[in-house]
């Protein structure tokens, strides 16, 4: 499609037009350009991930790898229901956690033992990668898969030979389950782990001199050479947006000045409880308006969004979950459904040559190829856009034919109203009318990029609205100006979850331990206050004053944007008379540097009126904190 736009010998095109129009040349490409594939993969704009594997069986975030396989054994897993939910909410393709970081292997991998072959379901003959590949491609759907780089299970992990044991892995599964559209090469590495029963801590440097990602990236191009690869420390196609919170930061490339293109893409899972099924998560599922500010911040700021949803125990997804990705599915499919400014009359204050194929309707003709661009040397342009009736919209799409790379660097949308140019949007430029959401207004874009979408503060009604471009590195080449109505919020249908635990009161409780004068921070409900000690392992007690049953508690981790002294592994033990001690919960809280979100522990119920809580171990280096932290009791099943 796009040579057409390219191609020099276009006579044709202008004995149609029938005009006495100077034939142009296409602008030559500025910058790093994206990849064929690149493009392509851009075009999925949103799909799913799946964590699915032993942590669904151990409320975990992060197995230790010394789980038992024998764990892993749904009783209803359907793939086809997992995929049919995904492609009718609107997504494009899902990528699956073959292998997390416990190094459970969820297909009959030849590479190891630690594998599916040893789990019950269907009596050892399961394959977790086939079956959703093969629902995929049943569908016309996207596949993709995980294969975490670190292994907390294998005995040679940090030494030479587990890479054997990887490079093999990497080949099984882009050899015998059909196109992947993206492999992960996830970034947490090394640490403490079993190891084959070693039980060490191993630190394997930096990570692409230990895995050699030029080799793997080399590998994979060889076997598949239409997969994008996630991460591989810069190597790849595509990397982190920067939190896992599904807003990308620096958008919409990582490195403008550099001389490949890398695309983001922005993560999250759907549920606020973590990457995987939690028993009693169905409270915790993020709203379809929530769902929508990560839309905007992800896909609006020109990377790609991939949501997870976990199925649980059973091999579901979580009805929670679903009916608010089906509720977010049809607010985006009714934001899309209407642009206002398709086939309006667009007048440029300049057209490459005259050239009509360069022309100001290219932006509003539906073609995302297609681009309206001035003269060389041209760098601010501006277009004029008539609606054939006025409308009223609030949200503003441009993009830029990235083809030809990411040339604009500030522009601004304005709307007739009164009589009078109002700026709506304000790019480039600090501004006020640029976004509502928190999330979509940090983080400053300069350009555009392969889309930005801008919710602006309230709906305008014009007839005329202007684009001007008010700095680039080269003659603007922009192939879409749409203009949308964001629909009401939609209300996830109310799924009737079973009554959890509750969260007991604080009210009158004492603290003692260290640093027990700030204990009481932990228990205030203010996220911005903490318990904090300069050691670990460092402790607290919690006195209740009188005895309650208690059967599990949460942590949230410091949320000043500090890891130093995160607590990371801790020990919770119960009493009822403050000196005789029973541990009722020990562990670590997994995925805590990229993901710092409430963690829930629970156990089985225990009379106590004492609690006492041990920070066992802290992200970089020593030190304790709590944010806060909520005891829970039994509520009614
Ligand atoms: C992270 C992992 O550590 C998390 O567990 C999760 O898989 C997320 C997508 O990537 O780096």
């Amino acid at each position: 499609m796009f040579r057409k736009y390219l191609n020099k010998t276009i006579c044709a095109a202008l004995c149609c037009a029938g005009a006495m129009l100077h034939a142009a040349d296409a602008p030559a490409p500025y910058g790093p350009v994206p990849t064929k594939q690149q493009v392509d993969w851009l075009r999925l704009e949103w799909y799913a991930f799946v964590h699915f594997g032993l942590n669904t069986y151990t409320d975990r975030e992060w197995g230790y790898g010394d789980e038992s396989p024998q764990l892993f054994n749904p009783s209803d897993f359907d793939a086809e229901a997992i995929v049919t939910t995904f492609k009718g909410a609107g997504m494009n393709g899902m990528i699956y956690t073959a292998k997390h970081h416990d190094g459970f292997c969820t297909w009959p991998t030849a590479s190891t033992e630690h594998n599916i072959t040893k789990s019950p379901w269907k009596k050892g003959k399961g394959d977790v990668v086939k079956a959703f590949a093969k629902a995929c491609k049943k569908h016309h759907f996207r596949f993709g898969t995980y294969l975490s780089p670190w292994d907390r299970n294998c005995a040679e992990y940090g030494r030479p030979g587990y890479l054997d044991v990887y490079y093999k892995q990497i080949e099984e599964l882009l050899t015998n389950y059909g196109p992947i559209f993206e492999i992960w090469f996830d970034g947490a590495m090394g640490g403490d782990g079993y190891y084959g029963g070693a039980r060490q801590n191993r630190n394997i440097g930096k990570a692409d001199d230990y895995y050699n990602y030029t080799q793997v990236v080399k590998n994979i191009r060889k076997l598949q050479p239409d997969c994008i690869i996630w991460g591989a420390a810069g190597r790849g196609d595509v990397t982190w947006a920067g939190s896992e919170k599904g807003f990308a930061k620096n958008y919409p490339l990582w490195n403008a000045q550099g001389d490949k293109w890398i695309s983001l893409e922005a993560d999250t899972p759907i549920n606020h409880r973590g990457w995987f099924w939690h028993p009693g998560q169905s409270g915790n599922v993020k709203t379809p308006e929530h769902l929508m500010e990560v839309y905007l911040s992800s896909v609006g700021r020109g990377a790609n969004l991939i949501l997870n949803l976990a199925p649980n125990r059973d091999g579901r997804l979580d009805p929670a979950d679903v009916a608010s990705l089906e509720a977010f599915g049809n607010m985006r499919r009714k934001l899309m459904a209407k642009d206002y400014a398709l086939k309006a009359k667009a007048t440029a204050s300049e057209v490459r040559g005259g050239d009509a194929r360069f022309d100001g309707s290219q932006l509003t003709d539906g073609d995302i190829e297609s681009y309206w661009c001035p003269n060389d040397g041209t760098t601010t342009p501006s277009v004029e856009l008539t609606l054939k009736k006025p409308a009223t919209f609030d949200v503003v799409r441009v993009r830029e034919q990235i083809r030809l790379g990411q040339r604009v660097e500030a522009f601004r949308v304005e709307a007739w109203v009164d009589g009078a140019w109002k700026t709506i949007v304000e790019e480039g430029q600090p501004g006020e009318n640029e976004t509502r959401f928190e999330g979509v207004r940090g983080g400053k874009g300069h350009t555009i990029g392969n889309q930005v979408l801008r919710w602006i503060a309230e709906p305008v009604t014009t007839d005329k609205v202007r684009l001007t471009i008010t700095r680039a590195k080269a003659c603007p080449c922009i192939s879409e100006f749409s203009l949308l109505l964001m629909p009401q919020a939609e209300d996830a249908a109310h799924v009737a979850g079973e009554e959890g635990d509750k969260a007991l009161s604080s009210k009158g409780w004492k603290y003692k331990g260290f640093a027990s004068d700030k204990a009481r921070l932990a228990f205030d409900g203010k996220a911005d206050t903490m318990w904090e000690h300069g050691k670990t392992p460092s402790h607290f007690v919690v006195d209740m004053g009188k005895t309650h049953k208690v059967s599990g508690f949460s942590y949230l981790p410091r949320q000043d944007g500090k890891t130093v002294g995160m607590t990371n592994r801790y020990r919770f033990e119960l009493s009822e008379d403050g000196k005789n001690w029973t541990q009722v919960a020990e562990g670590e809280f997994g995925n805590l540097r990229a993901n710092p979100v409430e963690q829930f522990i629970s156990f089985p119920a225990k009379k106590a009126r004492y609690v006492r809580f041990f920070s066992t171990q802290a992200l970089d280096g020593s030190g304790s904190s709590v944010a806060e932290m909520k005891i829970f009791t039994p509520g009614k099943k």
